[in-house]
């Protein structure tokens, strides 16, 4: 499906916010939070690349160099992939970690949100064009977290793609048992893709769905995200962790969300094509609390089309007479695992 933007009206909203702070910012010439240190007056442009407690690494857009920041406090949540506006300090004796403030966020073209624990959404990353939503055979396949973070991604105007990773521990039965279950989605239209990390099956196909975007990696702790940006970045180092042989469950090793480069040669230019890939930290569930009923059917492209012919105008598509979506289910137009997910969400925004 064709990416949804913002219409006009939201994106010159976004803009104006964005250039108001831009203007606060420049005024305010004083440092972040001792009046005798000084910013220098050029403002920087940069990219974030991660956000740790009151920290922020970004690598600024010349010279491509780490910067490690503070933030002003008057912006909020920063997250990786988000543009910035960052001066440098003019007195970093003090402080030699700290090289800069971020002083201004540029307008976000999407943003992936998420519950935090208290229930209040917060960004968990910025500028993206792809979901890359990994599952694996062990920890088990998780089609409602699937499901999940396809509604999310719909409502952000993201696009979603599905990673089955770790092939290579499979025999041909067991991909064939998997293979059927993650074909729903298929049908839908999503792109599927096959991976190992350990053998490399699969890495190029992704790398070619990668190229020139920026993509985060999602879904449950061990599933092998950051095995796979490993895999295709030898050099980034990152910590893999263990599957718990007792809980099959993954060990929450990335503790925060971090963004890496590719530069590939362009195949029709002779220059090069910047691709990012952002890992994030494992998750339990994931919660859509901040949406409403109303939005939820627009995660589920597939079924939307049949709510038009429900007789009822409030049809719940539970067992009333007439229902479009109990009928595409008995012609078997739709997957009735998917009326259940999404009855399912229903319920948990309704609870
Ligand atoms: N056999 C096999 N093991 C893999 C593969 N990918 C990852 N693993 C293993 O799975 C375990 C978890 O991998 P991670 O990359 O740390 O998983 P993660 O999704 O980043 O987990 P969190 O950071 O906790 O969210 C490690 O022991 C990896 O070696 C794969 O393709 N095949
Ligand atoms: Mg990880
Ligand atoms: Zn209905």
């Amino acid at each position: 499906m064709a990416k949804r933007k913002l219409n006009r009206r939201q994106q010159w909203r976004i803009q104006k916010i964005q250039d108001e702070r831009l203007a606060r910012a420049n005024k305010k010439q004083k440092n972040f939070n001792n009046d005798d240190e000084l910013l220098d007056q050029v403002h920087h442009h940069g990219v974030v690349v991660s956000h740790f407690g009151a920290t922020l690494d970004i690598e600024d857009d010349s010279s491509h160099l780490l910067v490690r920041c503070a933030l002003r406090q008057n912006i909020d949540a920063i997250v990786c992939g988000d543009k910035i506006v960052w001066q440098k300090l003019t007195n970093i004796a003090k402080n030699v970690q700290i090289q800069g403030v971020v002083t201004a966020l540029d307008a976000r073209s999407t943003v992936l949100a998420r519950p935090d624990f208290t229930g209040q959404m917060k960004p968990v990353a910025a500028n993206i064009d792809q979901l890359l939503i990994v599952t694996s055979p062990v920890p088990e396949l998780n089609e409602g977290l699937i499901d999940r973070y396809i509604v999310a991604a719909e409502l952000s105007h993201i696009q979603p793609i599905i990673v089955l990773n770790k092939i290579d521990t499979l025999s041909h039965e067991q991909r064939q048992v998997l293979e059927k279950r993650i074909k729903i989605y298929q049908d839908i239209k999503y792109q599927i893709l096959y991976t190992s990390a350990k053998s490399q099956h699969g890495l190029d196909t992704l790398l070619e769905q990668l190229t020139g975007k920026v993509s985060v990696f999602v879904g449950q702790s061990g599933v092998g995200k950051s095995s796979i940006i490993n895999a295709l970045l030898p050099n980034a180092n990152i910590k893999e962790g263990e599957v718990s042989l007792a809980t099959n469950k993954g060990t929450h090793t990335t503790s925060v969300s971090r963004l890496y480069h590719i530069n590939t040669p362009s195949q029709t230019q002779s220059s090069e094509v910047q691709t990012s890939l952002i890992d994030s930290p494992g998750v339990r569930e994931f919660g859509l609390w901040d949406i409403s009923r109303e939005d939820v059917i627009h995660g589920f492209v597939e079924l939307q089309q049949y709510i038009q012919h429900c007789h009822f105008r409030d049809c719940k598509h539970l067992n009333e007479p007439n229902c479009g979506l109990l009928k595409a289910i008995e012609e078997n137009k739709i997957s009735e695992q998917r009326l259940n997910s999404y009855h399912r969400i229903i319920d948990s925004i309704d609870s």
